[in-house]
C-alpha cells in the first residue's frame, strides 16, 4: 500500500475494530464482483430475480416496511457552530454526534462483511469531480453504488494520487427507526450513517456526499452543488444549449432530463440529451459562464407515473440491468407500479395484491440503472470540462397561484425566486404529502449549511466578468377547479424550453409583470396541443392579491434566518413587494418590453 493510502488504511482499519466485521471485502468495481454480490442476495432473499425473458438481469429489493424514504428529522448538520448549520437544518453538537452514533455502530458488523467502496462522483478524469469512500455492511448498498457512481479500482486510484476523499459510513444497523441516524460533519468531511438501506440515507454518495458535504465544499471553493436535472436541448439548426433545472425531490426532475419531444418537435429536428437527473456541480469557467458536471453515473428515479406515456426513454432503459426497490410483481414476475398496463399480483411487500386496497407499488419505489441505458443519454455527460449552462430553471408543485412559467429580471432577482421556492411534500420523505412548505432551490433537505449564507454564496457569482445564465421559475402541476392538472406536462414541458431558450438569445418576446416576465399566449408554440384558451390564460395569469400575501410569506421567510440573510435579498423582496402593492391600486398592464 502507498502512504498516500495510509490514511485510508487507518480509517478501515478504525472502523473495523469498532464494527467487528467478520470479512472486509476492498470492491474493484468488476462485472465479476456486481454477479457475485447479486448471486449472495438471491441467496439470502435480499434480492428477487424478475423475469430473464422480458427484464433480463434485473432484480426486485423489498427494503424494511419502516425504510422507504429519506428521513429529514434523522438527519443532521454536525458543525461546531450552530449557527453555520442554520435554521434549515437539524443540529447536533460533533462531539455528542459521534458518540452518540459510534454507540450504535460498536459491534454492529458481527456476522456481516465490511464493504469498502472508494468512488468518483464526476467523471474519473474531470478537474471538477471529487472522491469519497463509503464503508458499508449492505451488498445491496455496493450494487446500487456500482450503478450510480464510478466505483471501484480506478476510483482508488484517482484517490491515491490526490490522497484526499470524503469518508463516508454506513451500517443497515438494526433497520430500527430509533437507532437511526443520519450525520454530516461537513468539517471534518465525514459522513455517519446508520439504521437505513434506503436512497438517500444509504447510498452515501448521492445526497450526503455530493449535495450537503458537497454544498459546503462549493462555498468554500466557489463553485455550486445544486439538486438539480441537466439536460442539453438541441434545435433544428443542430445547436444544443443545456438548462440546469431544480425541482424538490418527486417533482419532475428525471422526467424532464430524458423528456421525449412532442409530434410536432420530432418533425422539426428537435432533440433532447440527457446529462443528469438529480444532481449538478457547477464551476465557473475562464470564460464566465457555469460549467456544469452530473457528478453521478446513475438514476435512482421514482417508479410510480413511470409509463410508456410520460416517460417512454426511462421505460426503455429498464428492460435490462436494473435494480426495482419496493415496486409490485406481476403474475409472471414483472415489475409492476401505478401507471404501467397490467395487473399487480404482490404489493412491495410481497403479500397478495387486493385491488382496491391502496397502491401495490410504494410511492417512493425507485428503479436503479446505469445513465448509459438511456436512449437520450448525452456522450457529454463524460466530458470531463462539463457542459455551459445557458438557464437555470426553478419549479415546484403548485397547485395555485404559481404560473405555468415567468423569468427573472436579472440574477439578484433569480436567486430571490429560487430561494422563495415552495412546494407541496410528496412521498420522496417520510412524512406528510401534499404539503406546502419552502424548499429553497430545491435545497431544503440538502443544503450542508445556513440558508442564508447559500443565498449569498448564490449572490456572490455575480461579478465581473461573468455570464450569468438566465433564471427562471416553471410549474407543471397547477391545478383548475375541478382539481385536475391545467398543463399536460411531461414532453409537452419542452414547448416552455424552447420560450425559455428563446429568452437567452432574445429571439422570444415577453409582458413584464412585478413577479417577473411572462410569456404572452403568442409566444408559446402551442401547436399540435389541444388547450384550450381559457385553460393558457389560466396557466398565465398574475393574481396580484395572491402574489401580494404570497410576497408577505417571502419576506417572514427571509426575516426567519436573522441577521445572516443578505440585504440584497430582503431589498429584492421589499422591491417586488412594493412594485405588487402599486398594481393593486393601478390594475394596468405594464407593456411590452
Ligand atoms: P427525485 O428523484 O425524488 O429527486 O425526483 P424527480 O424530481 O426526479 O421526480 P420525477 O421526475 O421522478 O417525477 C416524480 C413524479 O412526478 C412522477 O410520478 C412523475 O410522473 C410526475 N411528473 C413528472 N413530470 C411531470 C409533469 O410534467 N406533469 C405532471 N403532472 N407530473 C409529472
Ligand atoms: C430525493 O429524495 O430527492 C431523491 C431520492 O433523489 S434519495 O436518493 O432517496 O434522496
Ligand atoms: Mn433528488
Amino acid at each position: 500500500m502507498s502512504s498516500k493510502l495510509e490514511a485510508l488504511n487507518r480509517w478501515v482499519e478504525d472502523v473495523a475494530r469498532l464494527t467487528r466485521p467478520d470479512h472486509i471485502h476492498w470492491c474493484d468495481g468488476s462485472e465479476a464482483e456486481y454477479d457475485a454480490l447479486v448471486e449472495r442476495m438471491l441467496a439470502s432473499g435480499d434480492l428477487i430475480e424478475l423475469n430473464p425473458r422480458t427484464h433480463p438481469n434485473c432484480f426486485l429489493h423489498r427494503s424494511h416496511p419502516s425504510d422507504v424514504a429519506r428521513v429529514e428529522h434523522l438527519t443532521f448538520i454536525c458543525t461546531r457552530n450552530r449557527d453555520d448549520a442554520g435554521p434549515n437544518n437539524h443540529w447536533m453538537d460533533p462531539a455528542e454526534a459521534h458518540a452518540k452514533i459510534d454507540a450504535l455502530f460498536a459491534g454492529c458488523m458481527q456476522g456481516r462483511t465490511l464493504y469498502v467502496i472508494p468512488y468518483c462522483m464526476g467523471p474519473l478524469d474531470s478537474p471538477l469531480a471529487r472522491c469519497g469512500v463509503e464503508i458499508t455492511d449492505s451488498p445491496y448498498v455496493v450494487v446500487n453504488m456500482a450503478l450510480m457512481t464510478r466505483m471501484g479500482a480506478r476510483a482508488l486510484a484517482r484517490i491515491e494520487r490526490e490522497g484526499k476523499f470524503v469518508k463516508g459510513l454506513h451500517s443497515i444497523g438494526e433497520l430500527d427507526p430509533h437507532k437511526r441516524y443520519i450525520l454530516h460533519f461537513p468539517e471534518e468531511l465525514t459522513i455517519k450513517s446508520i439504521g437505513s438501506g434506503y436512497g438517500g440515507n444509504a447510498l452515501l454518495g448521492k445526497k450526503c456526499h455530493a449535495l450537503r458535504i458537497g454544498s459546503w465544499q462549493a462555498r468554500q471553493e466557489g463553485w455550486l452543488a445544486e439538486h438539480m436535472l441537466i439536460v442539453g436541448i438541441e434545435n433544428p439548426r443542430g445547436e444544443t444549449h443545456y438548462l440546469a433545472a431544480a425541482f424538490p425531490s418527486a417533482c419532475g426532475k428525471t422526467n424532464l432530463a430524458m423528456l421525449i419531444p412532442p409530434e410536432g418537435y420530432a418533425q422539426a429536428g428537435w432533440k433532447v440529451w440527457t446529462i443528469g437527473d438529480d444532481i449538478c456541480w457547477m464551476t465557473p469557467g475562464a470564460d464566465g459562464r457555469l460549467w456544469a458536471i452530473n457528478p453521478e453515473a446513475g438514476y435512482f428515479g421514482v417508479a410510480p407515473g413511470t409509463s410508456a406515456k410520460t416517460n417512454p426513454n426511462a421505460l426503455a432503459m429498464l428492460n435490462h440491468d436494473a435494480i426495482f426497490t419496493n415496486v409490485a410483481l406481476t403474475a409472471d414476475h414483472q415489475p409492476w407500479w401505478e401507471g404501467l398496463p397490467g395487473v399487480p399480483v404482490k404489493d412491495w411487500q410481497g403479500r397478495d395484491y387486493v385491488p382496491g386496497s391502496g397502491p401495490a407499488a410504494h410511492p417512493n419505489s425507485r428503479f436503479t440503472v446505469s445513465a448509459r441505458q438511456c436512449p437520450s443519454w448525452s456522450p457529454r455527460a463524460e466530458d470531463p470540462q462539463g457542459v455551459p449552462i445557458s438557464a437555470i430553471v426553478f419549479g415546484g408543485r403548485r397547485e395555485h397561484l404559481v404560473p405555468l412559467v415567468f423569468e427573472a429580471r436579472d440574477w439578484r432577482h433569480g436567486v430571490l425566486v429560487g430561494a422563495a421556492m415552495g412546494s407541496e411534500t410528496t412521498a420522496a420523505a417520510t412524512g406528510a404529502v401534499g404539503v406546502l412548505r419552502r424548499d429553497s432551490m430545491a435545497m431544503k433537505p440538502f443544503c450542508g449549511y445556513n440558508f442564508a449564507d447559500y443565498f449569498a454564496h448564490w449572490l456572490s457569482f455575480d461579478r465581473p466578468g461573468m455570464r450569468l445564465p438566465k433564471i427562471f421559475h416553471v410549474n407543471w402541476f397547477r391545478k383548475g377547479a375541478d382539481g385536475k392538472f391545467l398543463w399536460p406536462g411531461f414532453g409537452d414541458n419542452l414547448r416552455v424550453l424552447e420560450w425559455i431558450l428563446g429568452r437567452c438569445a432574445g429571439s422570444e418576446g415577453a409582458e413584464e409583470t412585478p413577479i417577473g416576465n411572462l410569456p404572452r399566449p403568442q409566444d408559446l408554440n402551442l401547436a399540435g396541443l389541444d388547450l384550450p384558451r381559457s385553460q393558457l390564460e389560466a396557466l398565465l395569469h398574475v393574481d396580484i392579491e395572491g402574489w401580494i400575501a404570497e410576497y408577505e410569506s417571502i419576506g417572514e421567510y427571509l426575516a426567519s434566518f436573522g441577521a445572516r440573510m443578505p440585504r440584497a435579498l430582503l431589498e429584492e423582496q421589499q422591491r417586488i413587494a412594493a412594485l405588487l402593492a402599486e398594481q393593486e391600486i393601478e390594475p394596468q398592464p405594464l407593456g411590452t418590453p
